[in-house]
């Protein structure tokens, strides 16, 4: 299998570990779909030019990390990363639902100050746009195991999320983490331990 995708991407950050706590072999094509070379070579498996695309074997191309992740479930076994049904699966995916809401709108912010001309930049969206991710990781740090991790002794698929949700924004905007989420930031430190996610880190 191939992903496209660079691991600063949360969503592609988020399918690389996947496929590693699943020891799946991937080779990987580390692109930016906002570059306007690399996005070429993007638009060649994803006509909607985004990352993550993942390739397959046979040669489908699966798009979107939501729908990458539930085939990667599917397909897994006991590897499972999100339990198969009943209120624990329920559980999981809105965690991941709400780290996902926090990437999309930290990746939004990056657009907002990073390509958008500065004579456009508007301070009240932008202020919207960071009470939304905050929001959304001062959820999950209300949740938050204060040790292992959601999944147990084990990272699940909500763990990935979170994690790469919040270093993501710790990479790109760490302002918004102030005053701070300790517990959030405990969990991605115990995920550090793990190659999978200290291999991919942004
Ligand atoms: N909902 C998508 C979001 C993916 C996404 O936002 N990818 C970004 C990179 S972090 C991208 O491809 N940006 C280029 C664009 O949207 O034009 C997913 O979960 O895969």
């Amino acid at each position: 299998m191939i992903l496209y995708g660079r691991d600063l991407s949360p969503f592609v950050r988020r399918v690389a570990i996947w496929c590693a706590l699943q020891d799946r072999a991937i080779e990987r094509r580390k692109l930016a779909a906002t570059d306007p070379v690399e996005s070429q070579e993007i638009t060649k498996v994803h006509p909607g030019t985004r990352v993550p695309a993942l390739v397959l074997d046979d040669g489908a191309v699966l798009v979107e990390s939501w729908a990458i992740c539930d085939w990667l479930d599917e397909t897994a076994g006991e590897r499972r990363l999100v339990p198969a049904s009943g209120r624990a699966r329920r559980d999981c995916m809105q965690r991941i639902a709400m780290a996902t809401a926090a990437a999309e709108k930290a990746v939004a912010m990056v657009y907002e100050r990073n390509r958008r001309p500065e004579a456009l930049h508007w301070p009240d969206w932008q202020a919207r746009v960071a009470g939304q991710v905050r929001g959304a990781l001062a959820a999950l740090e209300a949740g938050a195991p204060a040790t292992g991790f959601h999944g147990g002794a084990r990272p699940d698929g909500s763990d990935i999320a979170i994690v790469c949700a919040l270093q993501f924004v710790e990479a790109t905007n760490p302002a918004l983490l102030d005053p701070g989420f300790p517990r959030l930031a405990a969990l991605a430190a115990r995920a550090m331990e793990i190659e999978a996610f200290a291999g991919t880190k942004p």
